[in-house]
């Protein structure tokens, strides 16, 4: 019997009886229990008991203040410590057995070093709290491409992000217990102290480790933690890919819907994206965008040669900022109840407040909980975020609940890059295309520890998740280039290309439908285009710009080829490639002297 307590005061009994395949997780949370020293264990079961109850607790103790019932029903507001507010990537490891296995891409430290050090921070920290258990599910619980994690945590406000992130609690035990096999996340928010915080990862174990923040990423092992740094490992073993994409649907005025993944670094719009909004002419002729993920994809071969892909996710963790009726209708349609704020602002009535919510009202008080000063800096911090379920979303597909996902017609890779970088372009091949990921670069955001707007490489938008070397990466991504694969089209976009005076070029948003069709329309072969040596841009009049106002300078630099500029591009990425060594694979190294040479004439 499954014994699981809703009583979150009270200590649950361990569910599986002995010999039951969940022996494995029980004697875990005992050796953990022993280490922690909890003074209590919650087994959560997901249930809506179980959270009322948490949410409740979470109220009195002051970790929840309640937003405005009538405008936002059941919806909370957290405000995280002024010190955690992001993902800190120097204080992240991945601890494989050899160092060269994690690459030049992570930090590395020996397993036995990293167990050690994290083991030392864990003695004791959960005394006078409870540990919570959380079973969870990656992507549909029947879904074959699903896989499944254990977090154990001392935070309800995990319990309470992991219950809308994940499929969560009894469903998700059941199929554990069925495999035998789970990734085991341990957490605790430690004393939020900065200088005893650490994120380890220990691939070989399916095993991860997290110390000192609430925040996020840090503290949600399902996102980032397990379907990205845990899965890209278990992926290449595996024979499929985990990535840092959205998934949409984009379905014309005929009823046909294709499928794009598109990879974007964190705090680049790949939100907006998924839950784009057509323009008025193409919304009166039945086009429409479906949502199925905001941020990860995991894809595998099909039988008939194509990628299939399933959001691992339930719901979205999305920037508020910059989300308004304009830029994000159906974020902010799906955000109006049942939803947890992280460090955005509040107005004089209670209703949660960013910066670009633009709907008339004012702040009073700031993520921090002081008076809101527009001198001390912005009211909602950048990177703070909304939770809610994927449920709630307008233009959630009917087809993310589909267990053997949804066909990949087009992969696209994009980056923030205010100078070179055109609108769109459209690689020759699978390996041109896995040169254009390895290659991109963007800059940097709030959605980390460190400076914003430094131009880095961020291949695929991965480098802060890859739980493996790079060079391994692409050669495992060369890899799905076989007999019988019927592979997606790949394209690179920039939406953030500025002119001279600053501005962005190209409005973005909604019209970024019309880039869209330009690449379903080049993956049925009825769009032409022109060749470079980058690869194949949009020939004029091949992408609808009716109803589009561009200036001379936007149309030169969004649709141009600057032959200068892309020979010191390369000529960079020839470096990057190099800093792995022997490693890199050699056909991704040719491509990238094909394409210099060709620019060199
Ligand atoms: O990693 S988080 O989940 O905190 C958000 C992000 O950076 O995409
Ligand atoms: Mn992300």
């Amino acid at each position: 019997m499954n014994a699981i307590s809703h009583d979150v005061s009270k200590p649950a009994v361990a569910p599986g009886s002995e010999g039951s395949r969940l022996a494995s997780l029980n004697a875990w949370v005992a050796e953990v229990a022993a280490l922690t020293k909890p003074d209590a264990i919650h087994w959560c079961d997901g249930s809506d008991a179980e959270n009322a109850a948490l949410i409740a607790q979470m109220q009195r103790d002051g970790t929840l203040v309640k937003l405005n019932e009538q405008t936002h029903p059941d919806s909370w507001l957290h405000r995280s410590h002024p010190d955690d507010v992001a993902r800190v990537e120097h204080l992240t490891f991945v601890c494989t057995s050899k160092q060269d296995d994690a690459g030049p891409n992570n930090h590395w430290m020996s397993p036995s070093d990293g167990h050690k050090q994290m083991d030392a921070l864990f003695d004791g920290c959960m005394k006078g709290r409870t540990m919570y258990v959380i079973p969870y599910c990656m992507g549909p619980i029947d879904s074959p491409l699903s896989r499944c994690g254990v977090e154990i945590t001392d935070s309800p406000y995990v319990v309470a992000n992991m219950r809308i992130m994940t499929r969560m609690g009894a469903p998700a035990l059941a199929r554990i217990e069925r495999e035998g096999k789970f990734v085991r996340g341990l957490h605790s928010i430690g004393e939020l102290d900065p200088e005893r915080r650490f994120i380890m990862h220990f691939p070989e174990e399916l095993t991860i480790k997290s110390f000192g923040s609430g925040y996020g990423g840090n503290a949600l092992l399902g996102k980032k933690c397990h379907a990205l740094r845990i899965a890209s490992y278990q992926a290449r073993n595996e024979g499929w890919l985990a990535e840092h994409m959205l998934i949409l649907g984009l379905e014309n005025p005929q009823g046909e819907t294709h499928y794009v993944a598109a990879a974007f670094p964190s705090a680049c719009g790949k939100t907006n994206l998924a839950m784009l909004i057509p323009p008025e002419g193409y919304r009166a002729d039945g086009w429409k965008v479906w949502t199925v993920g905001d941020d990860i994809c995991w894809m595998r071969p099909g039988t008939d040669g194509r990628l299939y892909a399933i959001n691992p996710e339930a719901g979205f963790f999305g920037v508020a900022p910059g989300t308004s009726e304009k830029s994000n209708p159906n974020a902010l349609a799906s955000i109006q109840k049942n939803t947890i704020f992280t460090n955005v602002g509040v107005t004089a009535d209670n209703q949660p407040w960013w910066e670009g919510l633009d709907n008339g009202q004012q702040p009073v008080t700031d993520w921090r909980g002081s008076a809101y000063d527009a001198a001390k800096g912005p009211a909602a911090h950048p990177n703070s975020r909304f939770t809610v379920s994927a449920k709630q979303c307008p233009s959630y597909s009917e087809q993310a609940e589909n267990p053997a996902g949804v066909p990949i017609s087009a992969i696209v890779f994009g980056g923030r890059r205010a100078s070179l970088v055109p609108l769109v372009f459209e690689a020759r091949d699978w390996t041109h295309g896995v040169l254009v990921g390895a290659a991109m670069g963007s800059e940097t955001t709030a959605a980390a520890t460190g400076a914003v707007g430094v131009m880095r490489r961020d291949p695929m938008a991965m480098k802060p998740f890859c739980g493996y070397n790079f060079a391994d990466y692409f050669s495992h991504w060369l890899s799905f280039d076989k007999d019988g694969a019927k592979l997606p089209k790949i394209f690179h976009v920039n939406w953030f290309r500025k002119g001279d005076d600053g501005k962005f070029l190209w409005p973005g948003f909604g019209e970024n439908l019309r880039v869209l069709e330009w690449m379903i329309q080049r993956v049925k072969g009825e769009a032409s285009s022109v060749e470079t040596p980058i690869g194949h841009l949009p020939a004029e009049g091949d992408l609808n710009l009716d109803g589009v106002k561009l200036s001379e300078e936007g149309r030169a630099k969004l649709f141009g080829f600057d032959h200068a500029g892309w020979q010191a591009e390369f000529a960079s990425i020839g470096e990057y490639l190099d800093e792995y060594g022997p490693r890199m694979p050699q056909a991704l190294k040719d491509e990238q002297q094909r394409i210099a040479k060709a620019l060199s004439n």
